[in-house]
């Protein structure tokens, strides 16, 4: 017979080991159960070296990606998928050059070069990734007049992609999130899915920023103040 103190001791050492499961499983790691989903951000070909908004290093997370994405039944990946002469392109505003901003009805916008054009190759999906079981594509950002770096609310802070709708629906309810870029469209999906009340992780090394005008300081600061967990691939038990 184990005593009170004994039992009380047990089980704050299989606290403080991590071994319940939720939070972490064996070893320490993030365990990825049924109500898992991951979530692969605009791996596309313009935000890829060589592309017309190269992220830098963007081809690294496609390995990390890969790799992680074989633990996971539920897969998402979206896709920026703009029409040609899109609001957020520079080339739109006669006079205005990429990464400056300009005010737009909905906020502040930056402007890009033109990039993941509807159906060009730019914006296709990496021919590297290799995750055949994904089951949603979702494109984003195919309003004229509208951005949407988020995978769930276009950036009129209103208009739905529908995602948190199906997420729900599948009982999904702890997003991983990986891909392009780390401070923009990772980091407005990752607080769009705190809003919407989604576990949330951000795989820090399965992503890479574009970090324009002190923009990937401030979104992780953001993310860090939505209750978004930062953490690395290593994390997660595959
Ligand atoms: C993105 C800028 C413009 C992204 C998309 O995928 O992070 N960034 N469009
Ligand atoms: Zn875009």
């Amino acid at each position: 017979m184990l005593d009170r103190r004994e039992v009380f001791a047990r089980v704050g050492a299989i606290f403080a080991a991590g071994l319940l499961p939720g939070a972490a499983g064996a070893a320490g790691k993030i365990s990825i159960d049924d109500a898992s989903a991951l979530l692969v951000i605009d791996v596309q070909n313009c935000f890829l070296p060589g592309g017309s908004l190269a992220v830098r290093d963007g081809d690294q997370v496609i390995p990390v990606i890969n790799r992680i994405a074989k633990g996971f039944a539920n897969v998402v990946m979206t896709q920026d998928w703009h029409t040609a002469g899109h609001v957020s392109f520079a080339s739109s505003h006669g006079g205005k050059k990429p990464f400056e901003t300009i005010d737009l009805k909905y906020g502040k916008q930056v402007l890009w070069p033109d990039h993941c054009v509807q159906g060009t190759d730019g914006a296709a999906l990496s021919k590297d990734l290799s995750i055949p079981q994904a089951g949603l594509i979702i494109r984003k950002g195919h309003h004229k007049e509208v951005d949407s770096y988020s995978a769930f609310t276009e950036a009129d802070g209103k208009t739905t992609t529908g995602l948190a709708g199906y997420l729900k629906a599948r009982k999904l309810k702890r997003l991983f999130v990986a891909g392009l870029a780390t401070d923009f469209c990772v980091a407005w999906t990752a607080l769009d899915a705190r809003k919407a009340g989604f576990e949330t992780y951000v795989i820090e090394d399965a992503c890479r920023g574009i970090d324009t005008q002190g923009s990937l300081a401030k979104a992780w600061a953001d993310m860090a103040k939505a209750g978004v967990k930062r953490i690395q691939s290593a994390d997660i038990a595959v």
